[in-house]
């Protein structure tokens, strides 16, 4: 038997991520899966207690992954001695609950602080320098220019790898790895450090400029625009071939950043080979490089990132300031696939993270300090990801294609069009309906939002919670749209109804059954409701109210 459960041990595939057309899948257990997820708070996987206490909350609340951080001070308390029994009690209480983790590598760098390093290292500043600031100031922020720093925590790192390695080489219980937490620079966009100083003033590395030259048609806008108004030189020191601005300062810490997160990616890789990101604090506000961490995996830096760290396999957007659908597209490259580890927890996120999945084929969301989430917030976010794990093997089987995009709107951002095929879809937040009196009485609109998927040219799957479709076809000249009607159908009042609307011949495009349904867990479609009449406007559109989250399956047709 010890050969057969050998045999066992190595048919468990390890978590990875795969291309499917423009989407990057993560695939866990041999299938795609999506990463409904939620961060802990920073301190609450340092204690047992807390760890058990809040597992099986996490799992009520549909989380099927949870972010948790590996602190490096009390892994190492003592130089050369590990101790992962916090790393044991997460995986244990997580396959209790049913539950994958991404653990998170608080080593040299939190939020651009050392906080984590062990005192031991903290102490010997000399053996471990400091970055420094311009005015020459010492700062609690290790210099990743010192080989002691890196070896430091490359090593530790190294052990905590080779402890996931043993105990999780046949389960696949861990998912991902995020190396390090929002890398950055503070106080200024660069280390000053003599050290610092002088490969900031010598010849830009050869290899960098190589990387840059040979993808130079799919640099990121801002680097192109910037490295060509110095004429894409190719030689001289930062200044020289970047300018002389606080920008290059930050491509130069962006790459030293890279080069030492490289390292530690590699000894990742060589030990236990599963996917790696880092994530980022974003440049938002108006900031500039120093007043935001300094050449983080920011979305305008990603060249300078895969330059420098080629082993890491995205970039990550830890996002605080709103504007869901604004900061995530520009994580959603090219050459990136979106995962949002960190995001502000409102009632919202429920609603986000149809958005993300919809219009990004999203890896994953996952709210932040999830263990302390209100009742109200656990609720809509369970209800949220439970119809998104029904949807899974749906999604999956339709990434990359473009067959789906994401809704989210506010009050601000009530309206979308999406064209498919010959149809003209408008998808609006359900309170551009004026019917529910929370739509006009001044109160703040929650967030509708969900996504559409074609499967086919007549057939849709529309899901997600406060959002309302009508379908049209492009030719269709209509003047009057359900919401000018009342709640009944009939003209609300006098002027405007749907006799006004001129027609210019042609096909029309008719809603056929709407059926409310849920999904099982090989993707197969499974009839709870039909929906019509009142519910659909008396076949004028398709909705979902605020307070529920749903999934629809819709039929279309053509008449004339
Ligand atoms: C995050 C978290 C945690 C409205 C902050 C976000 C986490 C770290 N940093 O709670 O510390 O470990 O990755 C920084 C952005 C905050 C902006 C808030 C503005």
């Amino acid at each position: 038997s010890g050969v057969f459960l050998s045999f066992l041990a190595n048919a468990q595939e390890k978590p990875r991520l795969q291309k499917k057309g423009t989407a990057t899948q993560l695939v866990v257990d041999q299938k795609p899966f999506l990463i409904l997820g939620g961060e802990l708070g920073n301190s609450s996987a340092s204690s047992f207690q807390d760890i058990e206490r809040d597992f099986p909350k996490l799992q009520k609340m549909g989380l099927n992954t949870v972010l948790v951080p590996a602190y490096w001070d009390l892994i190492e308390q003592e130089e050369g001695k590990f101790d992962f029994s916090l790393i044991d009690k997460a995986i244990d209480q997580a396959r209790k609950n049913d539950l994958k983790v991404v653990f998170l590598w608080f080593g040299a760098w939190k939020n651009s602080m050392s906080c984590y390093a062990p005192l031991w290292f903290k102490k010997d500043y000399k053996k471990y320098p400091r970055a420094y600031s311009k005015a020459g100031k010492p700062m609690e922020i290790a210099s990743s220019f010192s080989e002691n720093v890196l070896n430091a925590d490359n090593k530790a790192f190294g052990e905590l790898m080779k402890h996931i390695a043993s105990v999780d080489q046949s389960q696949g219980t861990v998912v991902m790895i995020q190396v390090e937490n929002e890398i950055g620079m503070l106080e200024g966009a660069r280390d000053y450090s003599k050290e610092a100083n002088t490969i900031f003033n010598a010849q830009v590395s050869a290899n960098l400029i190589q990387f840059l030259t040979k993808n130079k048609k799919e640099l990121h806008p801002s680097l192109s625009e910037k490295w060509g108004k110095q004429g894409f030189k190719t030689k001289g020191n930062w200044q020289e071939i970047f300018g002389n601005d606080l920008y290059t300062d930050e491509l130069f810490t962006a790459y030293s950043y890279a080069q030492y997160v490289e390292k530690l990616a590699k000894t990742a890789r060589s030990i236990h080979n599963i996917p790696l990101y880092v994530n980022a604090a974003m440049n938002s506000r108006n900031r500039q490089p120093g007043e935001y961490p300094a050449g983080g995996p920011l979305a305008h830096l990603i060249d300078i990132w895969h330059a420098g760290a080629p082993s890491i396999d995205m970039i990550s957007p830890d996002l605080y300031d709103g504007e869901f659908t604004t900061w995530s597209s520009k994580y959603k490259l090219h050459n990136n696939p979106l995962f949002v580890p960190e995001i502000k927890m409102t009632q919202n996120n429920g609603v986000q993270a149809f958005y993300a999945f919809g219009e990004h084929d999203a890896i994953g969301y996952s709210p932040f300090s999830i263990e302390n989430n209100s009742e109200a917030g656990s609720k809509r976010l369970s209800e949220a990801y439970s119809k998104l794990k029904e949807l899974m093997p749906v999604l999956a089987k339709y990434q990359g294609q473009g067959q789906s995009k994401g809704l989210l709107f506010d009050q601000k951002n009530p309206e979308r069009i999406i064209n498919f095929d010959d149809l003209k879809i408008t998808a609006r937040h359900f309170f551009s309906l004026p019917w529910d009196p929370r739509a006009k009485d001044g109160s703040v609109w929650p967030e509708g939002g969900g996504l559409i998927l074609r499967l086919t040219k007549d057939e849709y799957i529309i899901a997600g919670s406060g959002i309302v479709v009508e379908f049209e076809k492009e030719n269709e000249k209509k003047e009057v749209q359900a919401k000018d009607l009342g709640e009944d159908g009939f003209a609300a009042q006098g002027g405007k109804s749907q006799a006004q609307n001129s027609w210019n011949g042609g096909k029309r495009a008719g809603i056929g059954p709407v059926d409310e349904i849920s999904i099982d867990g090989n993707g197969k479609f499974k009839y709870v409701r039909r929906l019509n009449g009142d519910q659909t406007h008396q076949g004028r559109h398709v909705r979902i109210g605020v307070d529920d989250f749903q999934i629809l399956h819709v039929k279309l047709y053509e008449y004339q």
